[in-house]
């Protein structure tokens, strides 16, 4: 654990891209989606990806999720930011994590991911990112935070920070 500014300063020399996540959570259970192919197949994750000139984070993130998953939603609350630094690239990922509690629509299988939902207490961590079982349950019990991770490779951790916060 850390303080934010530590966060923001992390990584300061390479540069960053911006990336959406979103999760779609019910009372009960979660949405999550198997990624079919490109970065993190395999592993089941919330639905996003790279945010486009012109349009803004949350444009993206919606923008995503519908392309992913077919599903729209009304109100998406910022819960987290994570930036992600993978030993040996210049280029940081910084990933703007949303939630959002009602969808329009039936979840619907894409090119890139198969979506499925999981109970609350089913989150399947063995299959998905290492760092998200840090932060998940933060995200789910509508918690704010911002954290960093740094990777070996894609499954290893070599050192993090995760800390709460007020605002995003
Ligand atoms: O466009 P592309 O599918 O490559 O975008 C990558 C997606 O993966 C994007 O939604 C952000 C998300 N993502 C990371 N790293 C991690 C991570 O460590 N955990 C989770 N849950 N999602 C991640 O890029």
């Amino acid at each position: 654990m850390s303080n934010t500014s530590e966060i923001e300063q992390t990584g300061d020399m390479l540069s960053a891209k911006l990336l959406t996540l979103v999760l779609v959570v019910q009372p009960e259970r979660v949405l999550l989606g198997m990624k079919k192919r490109g970065f993190g197949a395999g592993k089941w994750n919330g639905f996003g990806g790279k945010v486009q000139h012109g349009e803004t984070i949350e444009e993206a993130a919606r923008r995503e999720l519908q392309e992913e998953c077919g599903l729209r939603v009304d109100a998406l609350e910022k819960v987290g930011n994570i930036k992600f630094e993978f030993v040996g690239e210049t280029q940081l990922l910084d990933v703007h994590v949303f939630r959002a509690d009602s969808h329009h629509g039936e979840p619907t299988e894409s090119e890139e991911m198969r979506p499925q939902w999981f109970p609350r207490h089913q989150i399947p961590f063995s299959q998905m990112w290492a760092d998200d079982i840090l932060w998940f349950p933060l995200m789910l019990q509508r918690k704010k935070f911002v954290g960093y991770f740094k990777f070996q490779g894609h499954d290893v951790i070599l050192n993090h920070k995760l800390v709460e916060v007020e605002e995003l």
